[in-house]
């Protein structure tokens, strides 16, 4: 990631169905139109838009009582899964503009199968209100979005979406941090499994370089690599209020940044996730244009680089 010459691969991800309203299939248009590819493309990168993928609907999948919209948020998963595979194997770093979270079960997958293919362990830096650790067994909603950490971890019992052959991610390499709303038997579940959670107490009390710089290490000890997926709802509600599930209490700007620089810092960032964003409930795009803000700093751009503003 320090490497600016280095190839983004735009994936645009028009899904809401895993979300249970409408609005998130706005997300990629909008986060282009906020100028994430200019903003990664002024600091130096190849960036390759490849469009928003559209699979149709697939017809082996069944409607699921407690998944709802399978047959949808299925497709796309194995659309998204290739998608992000195949721009990580070409050397680029794959940029999923959902969408709702439901695509991380194929932006994660893809990049397991890449991780593994190069003998490396893939780690995941979930910045989120929510754990997204529920099954169709255990969700409240029946909402997928809700599910993604548990089935890329090989833990949430669908019918078979992607081949039995891909990886799964081990859950102890998953890093959630933001974290402020999960269900009861999420909780059980996310402890059981050793997935690391640092929720809004942990930030406060240990404070967010901290916990970063500790994530930072254990992945490089391991020479891993880093999947980061930003949910908009990590980030407290008057930063970014273009998200159906918004939670009190969130990042402010200034602890986002801090990840999104020490991230950048790291050079270990090799995928990216920014989903959630629902442009319907925004207020003039203020959500998008601080998820590309975010963004940037993560792909290098420092704050005294900036022009500074007229008095
Ligand atoms: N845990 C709840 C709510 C939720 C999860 N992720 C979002 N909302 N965005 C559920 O439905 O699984
Ligand atoms: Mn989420
Ligand atoms: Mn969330």
């Amino acid at each position: 990631m320090n490497d600016k010459t280095k190839a983004v691969t735009l994936i645009g991800v028009p899904l809401e169905e895993g979300s249970g309203r409408g609005g998130c299939a706005m997300g990629p248009a909008a986060l282009r139109i906020a100028g994430i590819g200019s903003a990664l493309g002024e600091l130096g990168y190849r960036v390759t838009d490849a469009g928003d993928l559209r699979p149709a609907p697939a017809t082996d999948l069944g409607e699921h009582p407690k998944a709802h919209e399978l047959p949808v948020v299925g497709a796309f998963a194995r659309a998204i899964e290739d998608r992000t595979y195949r721009a990580a194997a070409e050397g680029s770093l794959p940029v999923l503009l959902g969408g709702d979270h439901s695509l991380s079960m194929g932006s994660v997958s893809g990049m397991a199968r890449r991780a593994a293919e190069l003998g490396r362990p893939l780690f995941v830096l979930w910045l989120d209100a929510h754990a997204d650790f529920n099954t169709p067994a255990t969700s409240p909603s029946g909402n997928i979005h809700g599910m993604p950490v548990a089935f890329y971890c090989g833990k949430a019992e669908f019918a078979p979406i992607l081949p039995a052959d891909r990886p799964f991610v081990d859950p102890r390499h998953v890093y959630q941090v933001g974290i402020r709303s999960v269900d009861d038997e999420e909780r059980l579940a996310i402890a059981e499994n050793g997935v690391n959670v640092f929720d809004m107490r942990a930030i406060d009390e240990e404070g967010m370089g901290a916990i970063m710089r500790r994530i930072i290490a254990e992945v490089s000890g391991a020479n891993g690599l880093l999947h980061v997926s930003l949910d908009v709802d990590f980030l407290d509600p008057d930063v970014a209020p273009g998200v159906g599930t918004t939670v009190p209490g969130g990042a402010t700007f200034r602890e986002a940044h801090l990840i999104m620089e020490m991230l950048h810092d790291s050079g270990l960032v090799s995928s990216l996730d920014l989903v959630e964003l629902n442009p319907f409930l925004d207020d003039r795009g203020k959500s998008a244009r601080v998820i590309v803000e975010l963004a940037a700093s993560l792909f290098g751009r420092r704050i005294l680089d900036r022009p500074t503003r007229a008095a």
